[in-house]
């Protein structure tokens, strides 16, 4: 086993014995929603893993340690102290843990620990991918890179129009990342179950989407799967109103020079301010469906492998 990694014993116990296993992400928790709504959906979203017949396992860095499941107390730990955790993309790794630090995993890092640990399916809210104005910021998720390299399948509400979404789904193209409806052919916008854009794939059962993920693996492809799942509609936001909000919050950005890694934290908290308490709502049930989802799919991908 990797000598950073500590893998929680009822993870640990699943997976040695072929039990489904689902991993979450904690930016989600210290940088993506408020104290104290953080950590109550941290716990219910680990509920509703087990409630679908899996084994969540929330990822972060805890004192320098990979962490793949956390105690009960990490969680409260990393929601209290919010974004005083450093929110940590691939390239922040190596640094914390040499100095024994904390963070709070990205996508990416939460694949790369999940990976490192024998885990295939991560649920999300949304994926980082190309920022608007991209052209000329460069500003692109290393989230991206990672659904190229690294083979987890990532299940999320699609991607919020912070980003250029035309851009982000040429750049999954280019890299060879399959991006599947769960039953759309449209690529759901976290808030909204449209987007305008397109999925590469409608996919309709949880059982088509291991079987797609297992035979990429077993062809020897590798890299990851983008699995988007719209949010119920019950709690999908008025397209106006939402994407009227990301608009503001994308121009107060650039006006106030946000870049690097402050600009999705920047967005995601505007957002919520224009909106209320409205977006933040649809975050938390968002999470909930596609954890359900995520469980659904590992424990088909257990019969498979
Ligand atoms: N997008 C969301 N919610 C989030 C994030 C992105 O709608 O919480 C978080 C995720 O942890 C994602 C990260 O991996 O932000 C991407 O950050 P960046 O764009 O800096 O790579
Ligand atoms: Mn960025």
């Amino acid at each position: 086993m990797n000598p950073y990694l500590d893998i929680a014993p009822e993870v640990k116990k699943a997976l040695e014995e072929g039990r489904p296993v689902v991993a979450l992400e904690s930016t989600i928790i210290s940088h993506g929603m408020p104290y104290p709504q953080n950590v109550e959906t941290a716990r219910n979203v680990e509920a509703v893993i087990r409630e679908n017949g899996a084994v969540p396992a929330t990822i972060a860095v805890i004192g320098g340690r990979l962490k793949a499941g956390l105690t009960p107390e990490e969680i409260v730990y990393l929601g209290k102290n919010g974004p005083a955790v450093t929110k940590t993309s691939r390239r922040d790794l190596p640094v914390l843990v040499a100095q024994g630090r904390d963070g709070a995993t990205t996508v990416a890092t939460t694949m790369i620990i999940a990976h490192l640990a024998g885990i295939q399916v991560f649920a999300t809210g949304g994926v980082g991918g190309v920022h608007r104005g991209a052209q000329k910021t460069f500003d692109i998720s290393a989230d991206l890179e990672e659904l190229a390299h690294t083979p987890v399948m990532v299940v999320c509400a699609g991607a919020k129009s912070i980003l250029d979404l035309g851009l982000t789904l040429e750049y999954l193209e280019t890299h060879g990342v399959p991006v599947i409806g769960y039953g759309t052919e449209e690529l759901p916008a976290f808030y909204t179950r449209r987007s305008g854009f397109r999925v590469d794939y409608r996919l309709n059962t949880p059982q088509e989407i291991a079987r797609a993920f297992y035979v990429k693996q077993d062809m020897g492809l590798g890299g990851g799967m983008l699995v988007t799942n719209p949010i119920p509609q019950e709690y999908a936001m008025d397209y106006e109103t939402i994407n009227r909000a990301i608009d503001e919050a994308v121009v107060e950005a650039a006006r106030l020079g946000i870049h690097g890694k402050e600009t999705t934290p920047f967005l995601l908290a505007k957002i919520k301010d224009l909106t209320g308490g409205d977006s933040l709502e649809s975050n938390i049930h968002l999470v909930y469906n596609n954890a359900c989802l995520a469980a659904k799919t590992a424990a088909e991908l257990s019969r498979l492998g």
